[in-house]
């Protein structure tokens, strides 16, 4: 199946949490700007329409892709956070850069998000070319910005919820 097919950028609005007193974090590379620029409108756009507060929204930029956890990590010791998008445009090139890169990030992310309880979301394209990222952020399939976005309020809301039925039962 392809992307196209698996893109969460249409899904529907009206299941989200209320954003209004969420405060949101997002870690944005400079590098492939014009991709990672389109990327966080998309981000924003999502973040706006389920309420968030556009004063509840903290934007850090780093140089690269491979900033993005420190950032997500310095965000979240500093701030108060719900959820930090982590955002990037990694393309490959003539080395194995790439791979590394995206590696480290997944990886990193990953560690963050379990060991902080805090949403950590990847979003960071791993392309083959540039042609690929304009088609993920906001070309024809869709805007990969748009669903890290959707996805951090997801989780904001599997969170709230889980926690809301343990009280529940008495535990
Ligand atoms: C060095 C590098 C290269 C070759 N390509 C990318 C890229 O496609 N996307 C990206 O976000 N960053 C790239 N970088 C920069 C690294 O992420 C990082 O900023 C540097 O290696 C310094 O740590």
């Amino acid at each position: 199946m392809s992307s196209k097919d698996k893109g969460l950028s249409n899904v529907d609005n009206t299941d989200l949490p209320d954003g209004k007193d969420l405060h949101i974090h997002i870690a944005i590379s400079n590098w492939n700007a014009e991709i990672t620029d389109a990327l966080l409108q998309g981000s924003l756009d999502q973040l706006k329409a389920a309420g968030v507060q556009e004063e509840n929204i903290e934007i850090a930029r780093v140089p690269g892709s491979f900033e993005l956890p420190f950032a997500a990590k310095t965000l979240i010791k500093s701030r108060k956070t719900d959820a930090v998008l982590c955002l990037g445009c990694v393309i490959k090139g003539e080395t194995q850069h790439d791979e590394y890169i995206n590696h480290a990030v997944a990886t990193a992310i990953t560690t963050l998000s379990l060991t902080s309880d805090i949403p950590v979301i990847f979003g960071v394209l791993t392309v083959n070319d540039m042609q690929q990222a304009l088609d993920r952020s906001g070309g024809k399939y869709g805007n990969k910005g748009t669903e890290a976005a959707h996805t951090a309020l997801k989780m904001i809301q599997m969170k709230d919820q889980l926690s809301t039925s343990k009280k529940n039962i008495g535990f």
